[in-house]
Order: structure tokens, then C-alpha cells, then sequence
């Protein structure tokens, strides 16, 4: 029998209003995600989890601005502004947030050198968070997936998913997107190209 599992993709702090990379109506989805919780037996939580000096802020390279790209050893990266800086307040869940359902939090993103929008892979695509084994393991092959962004971690999480083989489903109405340069288009493409289903 397939295991469900909801995987909600990083509701925290600085991705809701007045957060340090604020996605449009981030926080409309918390009360979405909270009934949600309740159709599912097994919840899991990511959360965006970055050293102060993490190598994705503009911050750290002189003379470059958030939302730019640069080129890093494992590829392109997009520069975004300091946020969920591990242990500050906006690295935490939304207050609303039912995140006492989570059987498992991924933390993301720690690594100074690589950026890690998936909750799978970090964006070499190669270093894995754990979460495939974690699943295969409890037998948690059915994915359910909500959260923010939905054009970045929402999108590589169901995309990384599919390529590890599980079901991929994408509640939209409980997702909020960042939308640059046509991200978000390109991104519902990808997915339904890849399989996932867009709910
Ligand atoms: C995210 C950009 C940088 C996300 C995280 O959660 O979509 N986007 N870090
Ligand atoms: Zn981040």
C-alpha cells in the first residue's frame, strides 16, 4: 500500500510578510497547510537553514546585488538577501503553523558553499539531504507538496522527486510564488512535463 506524506516546503518567518525575502501572500497558505495536515497521517517539514555568510546572499560577493545571478563550481546561482540565518527569528516557522504535526524536519541550505532548494539534493544535484532513504525506509512513496516558494524549493522538491521515482503532487492554492523572470511559468512547465501533478 502507498504511504502519503504532505511535505510542507519551508513556511517560515522571512518567506511570510515582512520577511527578509517576502513571497506575495506567503502567509495566506498557513491556514490552507493547517487542514491539509489534518488528511494526512505522516507530515514533514523543510526548513530553509543558512550559516550567516552563506555563500546564495548578495551580502557576500562585493559588488553584487540580491536577485542577480552568479556563477558557482556547480552551476548558476541566483543571489537573494540574508534570510533564514540559523537560530534567527526569521528562520522559524510561522507562528500559525501547525509544525508540531512534523514526524521529520529537513534543514537545508547549511552548507556555506552550496545552496539547497530541494528538499532532496542541494543545487549541485548531487549532495543528498537524506529524505529519499528516509521515505523508502518508512515506505512514504505518495508525495503530497506545499509551501513557498513554488517557483524555487516547492518546484526542485517535486521535480527531484519524480527523478527518485515517488508520486509528485502540488496543492498550488497552498503555495505562493517569488515569480522572477517568468520563473513561475517555467517552473508549472517543468512540472508537468516531469509528471507532477498540479492540484
Ligand atoms: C527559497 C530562495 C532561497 C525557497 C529558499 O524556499 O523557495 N528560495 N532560499
Ligand atoms: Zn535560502
Amino acid at each position: 500500500m502507498a504511504g502519503k506524506a504532505l511535505i510542507v516546503i519551508d513556511v517560515q518567518n522571512d518567506f511570510c510578510p515582512g520577511g527578509a525575502l517576502a513571497v506575495d501572500g506567503g502567509d495566506e497558505v498557513v491556514p490552507v497547510i493547517n487542514r491539509l495536515m489534518g488528511e494526512f497521517d505522516h507530515v514533514i517539514l523543510t526548513q530553509d537553514w543558512h550559516p550567516a555568510d552563506h555563500s546564495s546572499f548578495a551580502s557576500q560577493h562585493a559588488g553584487k546585488a540580491p536577485f542577480e545571478d552568479i556563477e558557482m563550481p556547480y552551476g548558476p546561482q541566483r543571489l537573494w538577501p540574508d534570510h533564514c540565518v540559523q537560530g534567527s527569528p526569521g528562520a522559524d516557522f510561522h507562528p500559525e503553523l501547525y509544525w508540531t504535526r512534523a514526524e521529520l524536519v529537513i534543514r537545508k541550505g547549511f552548507r556555506k558553499a552550496i545552496d539547497s532548494y530541494s528538499a532532496f539534493f542541494e543545487n549541485d544535484h548531487e549532495t543528498p539531504t537524506g529524505l529519499t532513504g528516509y521515505l523508502r525506509e518508512r515506505g512514504l512513496d505518495d508525495l503530497t507538496f506545499v509551501g513557498l516558494a513554488t517557483d524555487f524549493c516547492v518546484a526542485y522538491s517535486a521535480l527531484d522527486a519524480r527523478r527518485q521515482g515517488f508520486e509528485a503532487r502540488v496543492i498550488m492554492d497552498a503555495c505562493r510564488g517569488i515569480d522572477l523572470a517568468g520563473s513561475m511559468a517555467a517552473m508549472t512547465g517543468k512540472m508537468e512535463d516531469a509528471g507532477v501533478v498540479l492540484a
